[in-house]
């Protein structure tokens, strides 16, 4: 679908911002970095902002990541926010106008502009249809951060919701000169001592419950003291809990620094785990949400939670 009003908006504007969520993930840094280059080619001034100080280092092979900045720079006139499912995800309130990018099924399309697209498996993909369909040519830098995010998105082609438009992109982005060998390298399979070490504390404090359905993974601080890990290092643990075959959802609960708790949901798609963290204010996908509780009593939570999982089952 043709955006012409967008396309307009965009041309009409002085100073753009490409923004990535709060502890940005790679679709989120992808799209962004791509959004970047259009910007550049557009010869607008451009920045780069994320509300969190801290990147991944597997994720600062992406063109431009070298660019951003915590503070939304004050003369800008326009936003464009990659990935971020809601308003509050950005991290910062924006005066001004917004266009808003997104994948998630819980997005409710807060901003004046809005190309969201539930079925689509990664930000990045919705960036790569918006650019075909209004005939913005993709250079190899925009088609290595819209692979990186197909990648890490899709779980290296291994989510459920990996198909035919998928390895079609896939395969357009090598055409086009994507660095498929440095994306496997850095999403695919870096890993951090500090990860490897917290990864095993975790798969060895691993529960199941109902029969095997749900895995229960927790990570306190003091486990993330110990093996200087950073909260981004508990997902590989969560992703791979769904492996077991009788595994139909896994969840962790991560203590934050201010004793608060943050739940991550992963399902097999039996159960719909968006409408799960919707009910504590949280959200994301059918099969990967998350939500945040002010609360540090795990024991009490994960009763309740399992019950709701098994209210949701579909
Ligand atoms: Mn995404």
């Amino acid at each position: 679908m043709k955006n012409p009003k967008i396309i307009e908006t965009i041309e009409k504007a002085k100073h753009v911002v490409v923004i990535s969520h709060v502890n940005p993930d790679a679709d989120s840094l992808s799209s962004a970095s791509a959004v970047y280059t259009y910007m550049l080619k557009l010869h607008k001034k451009v920045s780069f902002f994320c509300a969190s100080k801290n990147i991944d280092e597997k994720l600062k092979f992406l063109p431009w990541v070298e660019k951003l900045r915590d503070v939304f720079p004050a003369d800008a006139d326009l936003a464009i926010s990659l990935d971020c499912g809601t308003h509050t995800r950005i991290g910062t309130e924006i005066a001004v106008d917004l266009i808003n990018i997104d994948h998630h099924q819980s997005n409710d399309a807060y901003a004046r502009f809005n190309i969201v697209d539930p079925d689509a498996i990664s930000t990045t993909q919705v960036l790569f249809d918006f650019f075909k369909a209004n005939e913005i040519s993709i250079n190899p830098k925009m088609a290595t951060a819209l692979y990186a995010g197909l990648l890490d998105d899709s779980s290296n082609f291994l989510s459920k919701k990996t198909d035919e438009k998928v390895f079609a992109m896939a395969k357009e982005l090598c055409e086009l000169g994507a660095d498929v060998k440095t994306c496997s390298e850095y999403i695919s399979k870096y890993m951090s001592l500090a990860a490897y070490r917290l990864k095993g504390a975790m798969m060895l404090s691993m529960n199941l419950h109902q029969d095997g359905e749900i895995a229960l993974l927790h990570v306190d601080q003091e486990m993330m003291q110990k093996y200087g890990a950073r909260a981004s290092d508990c997902e590989a643990a969560l992703e791979e809990a769904l492996h077991l075959p009788s595994v139909r959802v896994a969840l962790l609960l991560r203590e934050n620094k201010d004793r608060t708790l943050k739940g991550s949901l992963r399902s097999d798609g039996s159960v719909n785990v968006n409408n799960v963290a919707n009910i504590y204010g949280g959200g994301g996908h059918p099969h990967s949400s998350g939500f945040t509780l002010k609360t540090n009593d795990m024991q009490d939570v994960i009763k309740e939670i399992i019950q709701l999982i098994k209210e949701h089952k579909q």
